[in-house]
């Protein structure tokens, strides 16, 4: 029986719909909660702007936290989940911390209501939040919801690239989760904020690929400079990845900067300044092209990667433990 010309047509546009809305940010939308839990995000930014002034390294750890559980099978929030080969025992997430943070929020959102919220959009909101005081109010982008928990977190399934990738094989791993060589340079302004242990630079500074000299794409000022916040020996040492001191913990533009003077910290952040296919961003983003409201974007494309539904994933009651009993 054939269909009416207007029955296709009412077809035709709510599949276009579906497909162009399926296709932005899977099932995500803005105020995704506005009538079941109509001050979720009310709650978390208090609870995070409390946090946040008694500890400020909060911001950097919750940036990583995200970054790390949405890059390796989506933004499920499976990076909460306590066991003993769960993704977070694996040895990227050795450093990665912001947990109880994540408790906090999450108890404080269940109080007011319950069984609603899933663990990933608070890791969402959460990291949103912190972006915004970390950049001293200066920045805040919207960011959708509708996230669901994941039900199989497995340390053998973690897949992150390392810091001494090169830049075209680091692309390919962004581009496998729909986020482009922009957004990945944009997202890598990430290391504006926070630490490095010691450990990731040793060979840059005094063996870079064995020649028994320092890596000579850095700043031989920034060498000797590290040389002394970084022994030979240092396990536990840190140092800033963004270092214009005056900015090392302020979310900006100056990350840009630093690495055009040679001040990348990880050889990766270096290698963006000098790679030809990601040279022209970092010179754009260091020159002020607007990079707070740039970055927030590619923060809200980052939180759309692998994202799970109702059917696909769940609500936890604790973010540290799935509810569905084959969970593993
Ligand atoms: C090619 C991609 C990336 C690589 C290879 C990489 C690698 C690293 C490494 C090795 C550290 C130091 C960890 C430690 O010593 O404890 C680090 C820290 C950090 N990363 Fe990345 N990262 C990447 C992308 C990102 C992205 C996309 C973000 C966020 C948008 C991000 C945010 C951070 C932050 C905030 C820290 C500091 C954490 C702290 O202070 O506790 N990273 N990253
Ligand atoms: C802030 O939190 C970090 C990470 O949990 C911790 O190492 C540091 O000691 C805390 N700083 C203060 C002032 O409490
Ligand atoms: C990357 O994606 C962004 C946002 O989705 C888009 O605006 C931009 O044009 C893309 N850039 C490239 C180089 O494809
Ligand atoms: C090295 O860093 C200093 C700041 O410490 C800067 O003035 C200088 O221009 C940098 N050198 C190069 C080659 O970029
Ligand atoms: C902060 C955190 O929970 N890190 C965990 C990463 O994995 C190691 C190894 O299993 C755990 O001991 C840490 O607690
Ligand atoms: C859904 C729900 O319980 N909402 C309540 C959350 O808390 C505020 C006060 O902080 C109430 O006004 C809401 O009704």
């Amino acid at each position: 029986m054939a269909m009416k010309n207007s029955t296709i047509s009412a077809l035709i546009v709510i599949l276009a719909l579906f497909s162009s809305s399926h296709v932005s940010y899977g099932e995500l939308r803005l105020g995704f909660y506005s009538k079941t839990c109509p001050n979720v995000e009310q709650i978390v930014s208090q609870v995070v702007k409390d946090a946040f002034s008694k500890n400020s390294t909060l911001a950097p750890l919750m940036l990583r936290l995200y970054f790390h559980d949405c890059f390796s099978n989506g933004c499920d929030a499976s990076l909460l989940l306590d066991g003993s080969a769960s993704e977070k025992t694996a040895p990227p997430n050795l450093s990665v911390d912001g947990y109880a943070l994540i408790d906090t929020v999450k108890t404080a959102v269940e109080k007011n209501c319950t069984g609603v919220v899933s663990c990933s959009d608070i890791i969402a909101l959460a990291t949103r939040d912190l972006v915004t005081l970390a950049s001293g109010g200066k920045t805040r982008y919207e960011i959708p919801t509708g996230r669901f928990d994941g039900k199989v977190s497995s340390a053998a399934t973690v897949k992150l690239p390392g810091p001494k990738m090169s830049v075209s094989d680091t692309i390919k791993m962004f581009e496998d989760r729909n986020l482009n060589v922009t957004d990945m340079v944009l997202l890598l302004g990430g290391h504006t904020i926070g630490v490095a242990h010691c450990s990731f630079i040793l060979d840059r500074l005094y063996n870079f690929k064995n020649t028994g000299k320092p890596d000579p794409s850095m700043n031989t000022t920034l060498v000797e400079e590290l040389k002394k916040q970084c022994p030979k020996d240092s396990v536990e040492q840190v140092i800033n990845l963004d270092q214009d001191a005056s900015s090392s913990n302020i979310v900006d533009a100056s990350f840009y900067k630093q690495i055009r003077s040679r001040r990348g910290i990880l050889h990766i952040d270096q290698l963006l300044a000098t790679d030809p296919l990601t040279s022209d961003v970092v010179m754009n983003l260091a020159n002020g092209n607007d990079f707070l409201a740039r970055f927030g974007q590619a923060m809200v494309k980052l939180g759309s990667v692998g994202v799970l539904d109702k059917v696909t994933g769940e609500i936890r009651t604790s973010c540290r433990s799935c509810k569905n009993p084959l969970c593993t």
